[in-house]
Parts: structure tokens; C-alpha cells; sequence
């Protein structure tokens, strides 16, 4: 742990600010009955329950399961039938004893919810237990609540959406979901940063982050996936290829954003660590396979081979810190001649000249992830990377983005290459679709093929305030300026 980084990310620390959100009961239930209690707006926080009996003097606790819910649909789910890989402890419910009523309850979990429902297991044949009210202490780092933009109802709703979800997320660090993991991940800050600069500016959050990242590197300088803050600071001990690489566009897009030169004095060395690091996993400029789930990210379809985008994550990250360090005046011919082997190799190795895509790992899979990091990487120049993107969505086969992670870079290339409207009726149609499926707050995981998609085993533990999922917000406002609020 380096602990003058730890020491600056602390000092980043921000204040939350809390505000109180009631709902009046009424309701007496017996048992087995229920009580669903909806906020009508996604919140993240600390919940209360005030509680009485009704009938003769109580005699034996009332034992309550109280779920917390994102979503309406979620409230349907049967979490006892929830077997997926991801830890049943993410789930929003408590088991919880009244021994003493009348009493108000409340909640040392965190909990991210719109809807509250609580349900009696047992009390006794002498009285029913009266909810007489409920409260939600919500938290946030993000600061006032800024002017939605859009050119209609249906851009203003989704930019109404994506802030919430941004400030949702905004907490002692980013988080990727105030449900699941609430922790810092590079890949999602990257985005929540951008997102943020087109926001709410609290720059000083994304420093904190930047710096805790950079704190709990290893000796070697590996840069872990994602950072626990709590009871301490610790890093994951896993990485991921990409989001490592990641580590040096954040740190670029701070520097643009701020000119804060003495972070980026700090940072640099770290960020070119990345790029020395990555560089082990080639063997002739060309990145070797793996089949490792996470050993990169670039999206959460399990189908997908990641070998062809990682290398274009690499040519990415390594001319965002050619620019970096030539903004900075220092010397970054080394990189060039590397980026520019790899490239040539990755084109030689990846790229089916007949179907002009790029094609990954042994069975040549196309997938929009591979060639939307190759657009992004600009390897080949814009009009050639529009018309790959043409021939990408004209190929069925194509493994198709289930992220908005994933899709918020597909929107990206085709801005890129010169496709303002198309990436403007992407980000309609996809964000949309979830406002069209009742989204107060963006989505971990949206697959507008097959809703019911879940990486995990189940949809029990979808996170359904996700933070990479808020970067309309941020094309909204940088690309499409006449909307501006
Ligand atoms: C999930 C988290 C996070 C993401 C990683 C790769 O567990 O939701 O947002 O960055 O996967």
C-alpha cells in the first residue's frame, strides 16, 4: 500500500449529503400477509419501519422478511430459487424479530430500493402487527440536482434516467451499484468520470478514486479490478487485462478535464506500468488466448472469446498515453514503434479481409466487442471505420452487445467514425427500451434479445442501478451541444 497515495484519496474523501423520505402506513397485517410500500423514485440508503400490535398485549415477537427492490419485476422474483455463482448475500432481504412493540426498526444495511415489502411469518393468535410507517435516510456524494437536456420527451427521460443512476452510484467513491458490489471498478469509473464531467463536476471524487487505485497497486504495479474501502482500504486480488489498461485513458481524461499536472506527475509512472505489463502477455506483438472467465472484461456475454479486443484495448490505451505524455513533453517514441508493430500485427492476425471484420480466438468469432475496440483504437482511419461498423451491423452472426457498458463503446465508435445519428438512435432505442420497461435507474445487464439474460445464474442479483449504464448524460451534453440545458 503506498501510503501517500492513500493519504491524498483520503483527503478526497467526500461529504454525503442525507435527506429523509417517509411513507405513512396503516396497514395491520396477520400472518403470512404482506405490505408493499413504493417510494416512486429509486433511493439509496439507510431504512427505518415504525411498528405496533394490534389487538391484546403482544406475547411472542413478531418475526417479519422484509425485501428490498429496484424494480417492480424484482418484487416478483423468488429469490429461494436463486442457485447462480454470484453470493446469495447480495440479495435485499432481512429476517428480522420484533421483541418489543411498539418499536422503530432500523436497518444498519445499506439498501438501493424503490420498493419496500414487508411480510409476517409469524406473530401470535393475540395480535397482528401494524406497519405505522416508513423511512428512507437516502445518501449521495453527487451534489444538487443539475437540468435534464434532450431534444424530446423521450432524450429528456433517458438523461433524467442516466443522472439518477450517475448519482445513485456517487457515494464515498463510485461505485459500480449501491446494490451490488458497491465498490470502486475501474472499468465503471472510466465511465462514471466521463459522465461526471458533463454533470455534476465533483472531480475531486474521481481523484480519490484514481488515487486509490494507484494506492493499492502491488510492488510490481499491478492495478487490481476493483477497490474495497470498507472496514479498509484493500485491492481485489484479481485483475483484469482491460481494465488495468483503462487505468491510463481515466487518468487522461482527469488531466484533460482538470490540468491537475501534480496528480498526473504522481500517476504517470503507474499508468506506463500498465502498458509494460500488458506487453508480457504477447508473443510476437500478437496477444495470446486465454480462456480464464475475467481475465479481460470487455463485456459479460459468457459466449465471448476476448483475444481480438484485447489487443485492440492495448493499441487503445497505448496511444491515449503516447498523447498523454506528449502533452506532458515527454518523450513517447518507444510507444509509437510499439503501437505500430501491434497494430500491423493485430490487422495480419484478426482481421478477415473477406468479411472486413475483425474475427477473435480459434473459431474466428465476430463480435461487436472486438471490432467497436478496433474503431476505438483507430486502426484503420474514419470512413473505413464506418464502413466496418456497417458491415458489423449487417452481420447476424455477430456476438452483440448485453451491457450498456458495452454498448455505451459501441455508440462511442460510431461518433468516431462520423455516425452522430445512427449512435443517436442507439442510445433511443437501448436506454429506451429499459425507460420502456419501467427503469427509474439504468441497468447492469440489458439484452434487448433476451431479457431474461444473466451471467450470473439468475436475475436476483441484477443490479438494476449501474453506473456504467449512465453515459447517455454524457453524449447527451458532449455531442449533441444544441440540446443544452
Ligand atoms: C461486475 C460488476 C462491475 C463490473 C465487473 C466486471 O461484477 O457489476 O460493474 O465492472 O462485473
Amino acid at each position: 500500500m503506498n501510503p501517500e497515495f492513500l493519504k491524498k484519496a483520503e483527503q478526497a474523501k467526500p461529504i454525503l449529503t442525507v435527506r429523509t423520505h417517509t411513507k405513512k402506513g396503516g396497514q395491520v397485517l396477520a400472518e403470512t400477509s404482506r405490505a408493499v410500500f413504493d417510494f416512486g423514485t429509486h433511493l439509496v440508503g439507510y431504512p427505518k419501519i415504525d411498528f405496533s400490535a394490534v389487538g391484546a398485549h403482544y406475547d411472542a415477537p413478531a418475526l417479519i422478511r422484509v425485501r428490498f427492490c429496484e424494480t417492480a419485476q424484482e418484487l416478483d422474483e423468488d429469490t429461494f430459487l436463486y442457485h447462480g455463482w454470484i453470493s446469495k448475500g447480495w440479495l435485499q432481504e432481512e429476517i428480522v424479530r420484533l421483541d418489543e412493540l411498539p418499536c422503530a426498526y432500523t436497518f444498519r444495511r445499506r439498501f438501493a430500493v424503490r420498493y419496500v415489502q414487508v411480510e409476517v411469518i409469524a406473530t401470535s393468535p393475540k395480535y397482528r402487527l401494524r406497519i405505522d410507517r416508513v423511512g428512507i435516510r437516502s445518501v449521495t456524494s453527487a451534489p444538487e440536482p443539475i437540468a435534464v437536456c434532450g431534444k424530446d420527451e423521450t432524450e429528456r427521460a433517458i438523461d433524467r434516467v442516466a443522472l439518477k443512476t450517475l448519482s445513485e452510484c456517487m457515494q464515498y467513491e463510485f461505485e459500480d451499484g449501491p446494490k451490488r458490489d458497491m465498490r470502486l471498478w475501474l472499468g465503471d469509473l472510466r465511465l462514471q468520470a466521463l459522465a461526471n464531467y458533463q454533470t455534476y463536476r465533483h472531480n475531486d471524487l474521481v481523484k480519490r478514486c484514481l488515487y486509490l487505485f494507484a494506492a493499492t497497486a502491488d510492488a510490481e504495479g499491478h492495478i487490481s479490478q476493483c477497490v474495497f474501502t470498507r472496514p479498509d482500504v484493500a485491492p481485489d486480488d484479481a485483475s483484469m487485462f482491460d481494465y488495468s489498461l483503462l487505468f491510463i485513458p481515466t487518468l487522461y481524461d482527469y488531466f484533460t478535464e482538470t490540468g491537475d499536472r501534480q496528480t498526473v506527475d504522481d500517476l504517470l509512472p503507474l499508468a506506463e506500468k500498465q502498458i509494460e505489463i500488458a506487453k508480457e502477455r504477447f508473443t510476437d506483438d500478437v496477444i495470446e488466448d486465454c480462456d480464464r472467465l475475467g481475465w479481460c472484461f470487455l463485456d459479460w456475454s459468457l459466449a465471448l472469446n476476448k483475444q481480438a479486443g484485447a489487443q485492440a484495448v492495448y493499441l487503445y490505451a497505448q496511444k491515449t498515453l503516447i498523447r498523454l505524455l506528449k502533452e506532458c513533453g515527454k518523450d513517447a517514441s518507444a510507444y509509437e514503434s510499439d503501437a505500430a508493430r501491434k497494430s500491423a500485427k493485430a490487422v495480419e492476425a484478426f482481421y478477415d479481409r473477406e468479411r472486413g471484420l475483425f474475427v477473435s480466438g480459434k473459431e474466428r468469432q465476430i463480435s461487436y466487442a472486438a471490432n467497436v475496440w478496433y474503431v476505438l483504437a483507430e486502426v484503420f482511419g474514419k470512413d473505413d471505420n464506418a464502413a466496418l461498423l456497417d458491415r458489423l451491423q449487417a452481420c447476424d452472426e455477430a456476438i452483440r452487445p448485453v451491457t450498456p457498458y458495452m454498448m455505451h463503446h459501441y455508440v462511442q465508435a460510431l461518433l468516431n467514425s462520423g455516425e452522430a445519428e445512427k449512435a443517436r438512435s442507439v442510445i433511443r432505442d437501448y436506454w429506451g427500451g429499459m425507460i420502456e420497461r419501467g427503469a427509474d435507474t439504468f441497468w447492469e445487464l440489458f439484452n434487448p434479445d433476451d431479457p431474461d439474460e444473466s451471467p450470473y445464474g439468475g436475475k436476483a442479483v441484477h443490479s438494476f442501478c449501474h453506473a456504467w449504464s449512465c453515459t447517455p448524460s454524457y453524449f447527451f451534453r458532449k455531442y449533441f451541444v444544441e440540446e443544452k440545458p
